[in-house]
C-alpha cells in the first residue's frame, strides 16, 4: 500500500522543512499540511498566522531560507518608519509579507473563514497541495512564566526570545476549538499522518488540543509516525530542549514515545540517537534528520515514507 493519501502536522519552521521534502516525494494532490494556529496574533489591528504562512512561502517556494519565516529579500521601510514613530519593531514585518496580513485581516473581517482566506492566498502562490488550518476557532498559546508571568506566545518566543523559564504552557480556547470539516476528512482518511520535527509543545500539541483530533487519530486504521525534533538531545533550532525540561517534560526517545503516547505507530529519530533504543522492539527508524539542504528535506521525506509501508 503505498501511501496515497499524506497528512502532516506541521507549526513552524522545523515542520516545514520536512513539508518541503513531503512536497517534493509526492504528488501534490496527495499532500495535505494541517497547520498550528495557535501563534497567530493580532498586531496594529492585523490578523497574523505564523507557522501557516511559513508552510506556504515554503511550498510557494519564496520563505527567507536564513529564518525560515518571512519572505525571501523582503525589505523592512514600513518598519523602519514605525520604529521611527518609536514603535519597538521587535516583532519584524517585511513589505511584502505586509500584503498576506493585510489581505488575511481584510477577509477575516467580510467574514471569510481563515480556512478559506488560506487557500485562496496559498492557490494564489501557486501551492498544490492543500494547507488547512487545524480549526477556525479562536486557539492562543499561552506561557506562563517565572520572570513576567504569563505571556502571549509571540511575547515569550520573539520579544523575550523563549529565554524566560515556563512553568505551564497552555492553549487558551482549546475546549471549544473543533476541527474544520476539511481536517476531519483528512484525518480520517489519510493513509499516513506524519507529526513533522516541530515543537512538540508549543506547535504539536496546539493540533492535538483541538476536539476531534487526537480521537480521529487513536481511532483510524492507518498509519501515524512522529519525527522527532531532537538530535543528541539538542533542539535544531527554538525552544524544546529548553522548554521542555522546564515543564518537566523528559526529551528522550522514550520521552517522546510517551508524549505521543496512543497517537503514533512509529518513530524517527537521528542515528546520533540510537544508542536510546538498544533491545526497543517498538518500530524505530534512525536515520539522519538534521535537514540543511532541499536534498536532506527530499531524503529524509522519501526515507519516511518507505519506511512506514515496512511497519
Ligand atoms: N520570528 C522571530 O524570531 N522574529 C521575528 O521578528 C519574526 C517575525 C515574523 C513575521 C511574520 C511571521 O509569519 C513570522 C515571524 N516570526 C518571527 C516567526 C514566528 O514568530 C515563529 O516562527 C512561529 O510563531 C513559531 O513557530
Amino acid at each position: 500500500m503505498s501511501a496515497k493519501s499524506v497528512v502532516a502536522l506541521a507549526g513552524g519552521v522545523g515542520g516545514a522543512k520536512l513539508v518541503y521534502g513531503l512536497a517534493q516525494a509526492l504528488p501534490a494532490e496527495q499532500l495535505t499540511v494541517i497547520g498550528n494556529v495557535a501563534d497567530d496574533f493580532e498586531l496594529y489591528g492585523l490578523h497574523i498566522s505564523p507557522d501557516l504562512d511559513t508552510v506556504m512561502y515554503t511550498l510557494a517556494g519564496i520563505a527567507n531560507p536564513e529564518t525560515g519565516w518571512g519572505l525571501a529579500g523582503d525589505s523592512w521601510q514600513m518598519l523602519d518608519m514605525l520604529v521611527r514613530y518609536g514603535e519597538e519593531g521587535w516583532f519584524r514585518l517585511g513589505d511584502r509579507d505586509m500584503a498576506t496580513h493585510l489581505l488575511r485581516t481584510h477577509w477575516l473581517a467580510q467574514g471569510v473563514s481563515l480556512t478559506e482566506v488560506t487557500a485562496r492566498l496559498a492557490c494564489a502562490l501557486g501551492v498544490r497541495q492543500r494547507l488547512l488550518p487545524v480549526t477556525d476557532d479562536p486557539l492562543a498559546t499561552l506561557v506562563d512564566t517565572v520572570e513576567y508571568g504569563t505571556l502571549a506566545f509571540q511575547e515569550y518566543f520573539v520579544r523575550r526570545r523563549w529565554q524566560p523559564v515556563a512553568r505551564r504552557v497552555w492553549f487558551e480556547g482549546a475546549e471549544t476549538a473543533r476541527t474544520t470539516p476539511a481536517v476531519a476528512q483528512a484525518l480520517a482518511e489519510a493513509d499516513l499522518i506524519v507529526i513533522c520535527p516541530s515543537n512538540p509543545v508549543l506547535s504539536i500539541a496546539p493540533i492535538l488540543a483541538v476536539q476531534g483530533v487526537r480521537e480521529t487519530l487513536q481511532q483510524r486504521a492507518g498509519r501515524c509516525v512522529a519525527v522527532s525534533p531532537f538530535i543528541g538531545g539538542q533542539a535544531i533550532k527554538g525552544p524544546a530542549a529548553k522548554l521542555m525540561p522546564e515543564l518537566g517534560l523528559d526529551i528522550s526517545v522514550s520521552g517522546l514515545w510517551n508524549f505521543y503516547e496512543g497517537l503514533i505507530d512509529g518513530l524517527v529519530i537521528d542515528v546520533a540517537d540510537t544508542f536510546q533504543i538498544a533491545g526497543e522492539h517498538k518500530a524505530v527508524l534512525a536515520t539522519y534528520t538534521l535537514m540543511k539542504t532541499d536534498e536532506d528535506k527530499v531524503r529524509l521525506a522519501k526515507e519516511i515514507l518507505d519506511w512506514v509501508e515496512t511497519l
